[in-house]
């Protein structure tokens, strides 16, 4: 290793990407040699709760004193972050996700000044947080304040410039997948629990808030199965389920679609798949989609946020405007009913995750940023080399 930083993660531990990118990250990190700390309010779910070399975990506590309406949970985190880096002599904070994160390391900056502060953007926190008035103009202030702001499209880095009328640079660092743990998992015994051989299997997987627009799904998936006969998984829950099950209800799809409500082992689940459908509104990148890509899954989404940096339309799965059921019916189609095309673009799936998104070469990019902000030079070392 040539010069180990000592790092403090800030992230949502029990929910959504950012808090799977941040934690991932922090075990790469740690397996780079770096002492990373881990300053949340739970562990990180992906963390789990065997010792791992190089992981710290400092716990937030929120003081409930009575007179509180709302425990001030940010204050809380902001003083353990100065706490921690005081302590521990952290080089750096990297918080995950603006709100609030980006302003309690700002205020923890203020305590520990020798502190640096990267800050990485999602994309709900500036696409929904950074449109509410009460909240903008302190989203620009922390994002201003970061010694570097890093964001996971180039599309989220336009739109935070043109929300927040942002000029500060902002680096590109896209969502990853760690390649030992996706890659194409032998499912053939699973699969015939779920569907006959002759049967294609559709797949959605997220947190069902409206934003995903999973409706969608099962419209689309009512087309191809008019055409291909085929099953609906749906992964995950969330608020839009009830209207989900009534729309299966009302198209007479219920024998057809299984729910596998929240699951761990994400890997095998995609693997089931022979098609993900990600119609989003909005996403800033979509993991999932570079999950089940990363699996050998094609992945026909939505033109919404950063999809098409990650998906190649037509090579690695399809784009389609937002809204347009029958366009992501077709494109099914025309997949789920030519296994040449099928497995050509299986094989572009597993190139692309391998050589674009691999775990090694984001990795090494927030490290060169860690190293940029710190002012420090380093021996350069071996270059990620992501491939097949
Ligand atoms: O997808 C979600 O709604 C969860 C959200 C989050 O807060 O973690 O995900 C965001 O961050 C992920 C990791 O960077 C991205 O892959 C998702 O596209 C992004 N979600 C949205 O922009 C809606």
């Amino acid at each position: 290793m040539n010069d180990s930083l000592k790092i403090g993660i800030t992230c949502y531990p029990s929910l959504g990407g950012s808090g799977v990118v941040a934690t991932e990250l922090g075990k790469l990190l740690a397996e780079r040699g770096h002492q990373v700390h881990f300053i949340t309010h739970n562990i990180p779910f992906r963390l789990g709760s065997t010792f791992q070399k190089n992981i710290h975990y400092h716990e937030v506590d929120v003081n409930d004193y009575y007179v509180f309406r709302y425990p001030p949970y940010d204050l809380s985190l902001a003083s353990k972050m100065a706490q921690v880096a005081n302590m521990q002599q952290l080089d750096l904070l990297h918080v995950h996700y603006a709100v609030p994160h980006a302003i309690c390391a700002y205020l923890a900056k203020q305590m520990a000044p020798h502190l640096k502060v990267v800050t990485t953007l999602h994309g709900t926190d500036i696409t929904v947080l950074a449109q509410d008035e009460s909240l903008k103009d302190m989203i620009r202030f922390a994002i201003n304040q970061s010694d570097a702001v890093t964001a996971v499209s180039s599309d989220l880095i336009r739109e935070t410039r043109e929300l927040l009328d942002i000029t500060r640079e902002v680096d590109l660092t896209y969502n990853f997948v760690d390649k030992r743990v996706y890659y194409p998992r032998d499912c053939s015994q699973l699969r015939s629990d779920f569907a006959f051989p002759h049967e294609k299997i559709l797949m959605h997987i997220s947190n069902f808030r409206p934003v995903k627009r999973v409706t969608d799904v099962i419209e689309t998936f009512a087309r191809v199965h008019e055409s291909v006969p085929s099953r609906l998984m749906l992964v995950g829950e969330g608020p839009d389920m009830p209207k989900v099950q009534c729309k299966i209800r009302e198209m007479g799809l219920e024998d057809r679609v299984h729910f596998l409500g929240k699951q761990d082992e994400i890997a095998q689940v995609i693997s089931l798949a022979d098609v993900l459908l990600l119609p989003s509104e909005k996403e800033s990148f979509g993991l999932v989609a570079l999950e089940a890509m990363a699996c050998g899954v094609p992945t026909i989404g939505s033109e919404a946020g950063g999809i098409p940096e990650l998906i190649s339309h037509r090579e690695t799965g399809y784009l389609a405007p937002i809204g347009d059921t029958d366009l992501m019916a077709q494109y099914a189609i025309e997949l789920l009913s030519n296994d040449e095309l099928a497995a050509k673009m299986r094989e572009a799936c597993l190139h692309r995750a391998r050589n674009v998104f691999c775990n090694d070469l984001i990795t090494q990019k927030y490290e060169e940023i860690y190293y940029r902000v710190l002012g420090k030079t380093v021996t350069p070392f071996e270059r990620a080399t992501c491939e097949l």
